[in-house]
Order: structure tokens, then C-alpha cells, then sequence
């Protein structure tokens, strides 16, 4: 029994646990108060919660958002829009409409709720932490499976606090907050971990720049990030006519921290994370003056009122510099309105500003590929390599402040040496009209809903029991941080086919081998050996799916990312940690590798032996799970162990 006070996460754990106890690396289960989805990751999501014949859906609330798959360049992705739209409206979902805006964006201002537990398939839901609500994200079995008012499982984290001191000069934002966390802590630095703010400085934000720096938490591989509900957040949610929502949320005094940091707002100099990775991170400074060809603003993490005003401001009355192209997302319908009647919308137009509609676009490289080794500055919250849609182009991650002045300079630009600072005062109430939201059927009326399915919906491939033995080949070898970008790839060409899998499978790891596709399916059966961190960055299932429709049985790695580690149980690949990380080079692609005891060892060891017959050597692999993952991975996958009844 915990004697010291409780930090918020605890306090938002404690009031939804269903299984388990709050001990640091233990499985708990909770229970979910909300669940959103996207269009990328939805329509498995929701074939999924079909298939396992889930009528209507028990969450206090549901949302399935269009954001991510915009751009109809054929039937496909109209065709998925579709199809989550009837569904939603069968199940109990309401439906955000294609140009209502990011999710994140949309559930913080129409939405999130302090207190309250949301899992989303989408790795930046942590962004309701900026509200003061528990928000993670989640492979799409899990969030159908919570739909379905079933428990969501965890491994109980450990929280790290960070204490904001001072407040932030003028030209530096809460993007440079994060930047400086990622700084401090590096992409891995989150493991396992709930990262809480704290401290004088937390007052001085306003919820979408703690939005900004919850979201971002994402890139340090954290569970979650969250800030405390305070005054800030009864203002905010006034302003978006739903102060009923508000409850005030802070951590005991005598809360306990597994680690702590201090950052000093006041210290704070713009920065910048430099290709490839997140936490690649420099003072923009020493970039002053790099030539620049692209710059793009938007995204969940940087497209709130806020940011785009302050972009605005900086722009008025100047034009785009000749070499550079600006793309502006706005957030949602509701920013994208509001910088309409305020006339700062011409002022973005005006000068040059390329206006993209309220969505994920360019982030998830739907469009505005820079050129060939361009360099782009973006708002974004992610640089992977490839990621942009140009393999050689340099992504720089920026604050709105920065991209702005860089825009019109046309090299990197601080923007504390403008000189100037934009004033910025938000409205007291922003314009509510959910218009844009389709409310679901009643049951009543449910009944006699079809959905409907394009001819691109395929079904999800069925999983099988593993075999006792594993007698197969490497199929593949790869380094450190792999990212699920680099393991199913997204953009243009690659997202029309979320929801076929067969297709969707020839685009697996091309990003790092060409005829990896082939290979895999040529074998029939195999397993990946990975490095530190495998799986980081993404929710999308797809990187776990796909590859157990190529045949990968089992993955061996030095470690793996949260999310992506679920999803492999769910989708039945065996997730086996090296025990010696030395041992990583004992084993090539190609090789070929016999595990006996593989089934057994599923079922109750927390080791197993490789023997790779063709350096005819022995290494240990460990296996952390679960007896509830054991029995997922016993049953073929975690659509398969719902079936049989659990
Ligand atoms: C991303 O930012 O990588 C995405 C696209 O939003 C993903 C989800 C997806 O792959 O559909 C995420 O972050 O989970
Ligand atoms: Fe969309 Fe980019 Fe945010 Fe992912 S990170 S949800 S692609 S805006």
C-alpha cells in the first residue's frame, strides 16, 4: 500500500484500474473512458471490431476522425472514408467528418476531459495530456477491444517530472520546451515512463502549448505526458463552452518521482531537431543561415489558434522568399474559421502561403514532397528518414516562430533576432459549430444500417498457433531505432492500401531493402533480428500485420518500442529479446536458426536458445510476457484468442 502522496497519472490510473497493482513494470489493466481513431489506422480498427461481432460500442465516447488519408488521387481512400462512416454510424461511433480537422486537435477542443482515460490508434494521443487527461496511444485491436468495453493493458510506468521554472522569452515556444526535453532525454529516454510537468512555469502555458509539448512526448518513447488541470484549463474549456468538463488535477505535495529534471523556461533559446531523428537536437543558432527550400506548418503538434496567429503575425505584410515554399495546415475547422474572420488568414495568403485543408498532410507525407535534397523546416514532430516522401531530403523540426521567419529569409532564421514580437491575444471564446460531426444511429435504427465496403476493403488475415519447433531463416537484419516508418512506410503511394493487405505487404521495409517483400514470401516463413528501440515512432498496427501475413514468425531485437511490441502479440509474432546484446552480431541475414521448444516456451518459459545452425553457435533469447500475451500468442493472435470466447 502506497504511503506517499499520488502524481496525476496515478491519481487517473488509480481511479481506472480494473486488474493489477500500481507497481512500477507490473501489467494493470483499465479501464477506457474514450477511444479515438484515424482513417489510416481506422478501417482495420473497424473491420477488426467487426470481425469480432462487437454491436455497439460501451465507451462514454467514441470518435472516429478522417485526417490522415485526404488526398483521393483514386477510389481508395474516398472508399475507406466510406466505409468508416457507415460503420461509426452502426456502432455507436460519431464521425468526424474529412475537413473537420487533425484528431488531436479536434478531441483537445471539442473533446478531451481532465480525469478521464482515452486511448487512441494514433501515437500522438497523448496530446490530451495537455488538458490533464490520460491519453495513449494504442495498436487498433486494443482500442476496438476497449470499444468494446474491454479492459486496456499496460505495464505500469514509472513517472519522471519535469519542473518548468521561469517562463518563456518572447519568440521561443512550447516546441522548443519539447525539443529541449528531447534534448535531455533522446527518443528512448520515455521508456516505460509517464512524463508529468510541473512547477511556476506549467502557469504560464496555455493548454494547446502544453498540447504541444504532451504531444511530442510521443518521440520519447513515453506511455504518456501530462500536465496538471489547473486554471488554465477551466479557461480553455470555457472558452470552448465546456467548463462542466473541468476538474482541477494536480499531484500531491508529497508525490513520489522515479526520476526528476528541471528545465528553466527563461533559458530557453529556439531549437531545432536535425535529420534524421527527433532528438537529434541543435540551437537553431548554429543553423543560421543553412540555404532552405521548403517550410511546412501544421500538424497536431503545431497548428492550434495560437500557433497560426503568431505565424500570421510574423508574415503580415512580407512575402514568401522566392527559393521557398510554405505549406500551412491548420488544425481544424475551428482554427481555420477563426483565422478567416479575423482577417489573419489573408495575411497568410497574402504572402504567399500555400493553404493546405485541416489535416495531417505533408507530415505524413500526403503531398509537398520537398525537392531532391531539399532542405525543409517543418512544425512537425517527426524527421524519420523517407518520411517526407524525398529519401535525400534534410528535415529540420521546428517552432511555428522559427519556420515563419525562416520562410521569409530563406535560410534558417532565430526568430529572436527579428526584433520583433508578435502581441497575440486569443479570443474568450473560440467558434464552436460541430457541424462537421456526424452523430451515430440509435440502436433502433443501427439495425437496419449496411455497411458499406469498397472493393479495396479486404479482410484481415487470420493468424495460426505457432509450431512447436521454429526451424527458418533471418529474413532480415536490421539496425537500432527502427522505426515503423521504415517497416511500413506511409504516404501517396502506400496508405490508399491500409486496408488491403495483400497489397500493402510489397511496400514492407523498402525503405531499408528493396526486395524484402519477395524475400519474405518467397521463404514463406522467417524472423526479422532487430536492434535498440524496434518499433519506435508509430501506432499503426499494419507494421506488425503485415509482416505476420509475410510469414515473420518471431522478432529478435535488443529491445522494442511500447506500442509496436503489443501490436506484435496481438497480431501473433513472438517478440524475443536478445539476453546478450553482443550477440546481435553472431547472427546475419540468411542464416538459418532453430528454436526448439518454441510453442513450450510460449507457453511458460521466459527463455528459449536459438541455435543458428549455420555459425553453429547457441544464444539466449528472453521472453517478458504475460500470461494473458502467452495465451494471445498460443491462440495465433489476439482476434483469434477474442473468438475462442475471452
Ligand atoms: C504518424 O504520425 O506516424 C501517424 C500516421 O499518425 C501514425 C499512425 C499511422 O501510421 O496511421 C501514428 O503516429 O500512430
Ligand atoms: Fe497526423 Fe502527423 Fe499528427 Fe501523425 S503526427 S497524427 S500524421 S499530424
Amino acid at each position: 500500500m502506497q504511503t506517499m502522496g499520488y502524481t496525476i497519472a496515478e491519481k487517473i490510473i488509480k481511479s481506472h484500474i480494473l486488474s493489477g497493482e500500481m507497481i512500477v513494470g507490473k501489467e494493470i489493466g483499465l479501464k477506457i473512458d474514450q477511444t479515438l481513431t484515424q482513417d489510416a489506422t481506422g478501417t482495420a480498427v473497424y473491420l477488426q471490431l467487426e470481425a469480432m461481432e462487437i454491436p455497439r460500442v460501451k465507451t462514454e465516447l467514441s470518435v472516429a476522425y478522417i485526417d490522415h488519408n485526404t488526398l483521393q488521387a483514386g477510389f481508395e481512400n474516398a472508399d475507406d472514408h466510406r466505409y468508416i462512416q457507415t460503420v461509426a454510424k452502426k456502432h455507436g461511433i460519431r464521425f468526424s467528418r474529412p475537413g473537420n480537422g487533425i484528431c488531436h486537435q479536434v478531441h483537445l477542443e471539442r473533446f478531451s476531459t481532465p480525469g478521464k482515460t482515452l486511448i487512441g490508434s494514433d501515437s500522438h494521443t497523448p496530446t490530451a495530456g495537455g488538458i490533464g487527461m490520460l491519453g495513449m496511444g494504442a495498436g487498433g485491436l486494443d482500442v476496438a477491444v476497449a470499444m468494446g468495453g474491454g479492459t486496456y493493458y499496460i505495464t505500469m510506468p514509472r513517472i519522471i517530472k519535469i519542473n518548468l521554472t521561469g517562463a518563456l522569452s518572447p519568440m521561443v515556444g512550447a516546441k522548443d520546451v519539447i525539443l529541449e526535453v528531447l534534448r535531455l532525454l533522446g527518443v528512448k529516454g520515455g521508456v516505460g515512463a509517464i512524463i508529468e510537468y510541473s512547477g511556476e512555469g506549467v502557469k504560464s502555458l496555455s493548454v494547446p502549448e502544453r498540447a504541444t509539448i504532451t504531444n511530442m512526448g510521443a518521440e520519447l518513447g513515453a506511455t504518456s505526458s501530462i500536465f496538471p488541470s489547473d486554471e488554465v484549463t477551466r479557461q480553455f474549456l470555457k472558452a470552448e463552452g465546456r467548463e462542466e468538463c473541468f476538474v482541477e488535477i494536480k499531484a500531491d505535495d508529497d508525490a513520489c518521482y522515479h526520476e526528476e529534471y528541471t528545465v528553466d523556461l527563461s533559458a530557453l533559446r529556439p531549437l531545432a531537431a536535425c535529420p534524421h531523428s527527433p532528438d537529434n537536437v541543435k540551437a537553431v543558432s548554429a543553423l543560421e543561415g543553412m540555404k532552405i527550400s521548403q517550410v511546412c506548418i501544421g500538424s497536431c503538434t503545431n497548428s492550434s489558434l495560437r500557433d497560426l496567429l503568431t505565424v500570421a503575425a510574423i508574415l503580415k505584410g512580407k512575402t514568401v522568399h522566392p527559393d521557398v515554399s510554405l505549406s500551412i495546415s491548420p488544425g481544424s475547422k475551428q482554427v481555420y474559421t477563426m483565422l478567416a474572420e479575423c482577417g489573419a488568414l489573408a495575411d497568410l495568403i497574402s504572402a504567399g502561403a500555400r493553404i493546405l485543408e485541416c489535416a495531417c498532410g505533408p507530415c505524413i507525407g500526403m503531398g509537398f514532397s520537398p525537392k531532391s535534397a531539399g532542405v525543409s523546416l517543418r512544425t512537425f514532430n517527426r524527421n524519420f528518414l523517407g518520411r517526407s516522401g524525398t529519401k535525400d531530403a534534410e528535415v529540420y523540426l521546428v517552432s511555428p516562430e522559427c519556420a515563419a521567419a525562416s520562410a521569409i529569409a530563406g535560410v534558417f532564421t532565430d526568430p529572436t533576432t527579428l526584433g520583433f514580437t508578435p502581441e497575440i491575444t486569443l479570443p474568450e471564446y473560440f467558434k464552436i459549430n460541430d457541424n462537421l460531426i456526424d452523430m451515430p444511429a440509435s440502436p433502433e435504427e443501427a439495425e437496419g444500417l449496411t455497411v458499406e465496403r469498397g472493393p479495396n476493403i479486404k479482410p484481415i488475415p487470420k493468424g495460426a498457433p505457432p509450431a512447436e519447433n521454429l526451424a527458418v531463416k533471418v529474413v532480415l537484419k536490421v539496425g537500432d531505432n527502427i522505426t515503423t516508418d521504415h517497416i511500413m512506410p506511409a504516404g501517396t503511394k502506400v496508405l490508399p492500401y491500409r486496408s488491403n493487405i495483400p497489397k500493402l505487404s510489397e511496400f514492407c521495409f523498402t525503405v531499408c531493402d528493396r526486395d524484402f517483400p519477395e524475400r519474405a514470401k518467397k521463404e514463406g516463413a522467417g524472423v526479422i533480428l532487430g536492434g535498440a528501440n524496434y518499433g519506435q515512432g508509430s501506432s499503426r498496427e499494419h507494421a506488425a500485420m503485415v509482416p505476420k501475413y509475410l510469414g515473420i514468425k518471431a522478432v529478435i531485437a535488443k529491445s522494442f518500442a511500447r506500442i509496436h511490441v503489443a501490436n506484435l502479440i496481438n497480431f501473433g509474432i513472438v517478440p524475443f529479446t536478445l539476453v546478450n546484446e553482443g550477440d546481435y552480431d553472431r547472427i546475419d541475414e540468411g542464416d538459418e536458426i532453430y528454436i526448439e521448444g518454441f510453442a513450450s516456451a510460449i507457453k511458460e518459459a521466459d527463455c528459449a536458445t536459438l541455435v543458428n545452425k549455420t555459425k553453429n553457435v547457441s544464444i539466449p533469447l528472453s521472453l517478458s510476457l504475460t500470461d494473458r500475451q502467452r495465451k494471445i500468442l498460443l491462440s495465433g493472435g489476439m482476434l483469434e484468442y477474442t473468438k475462442l470466447g475471452n
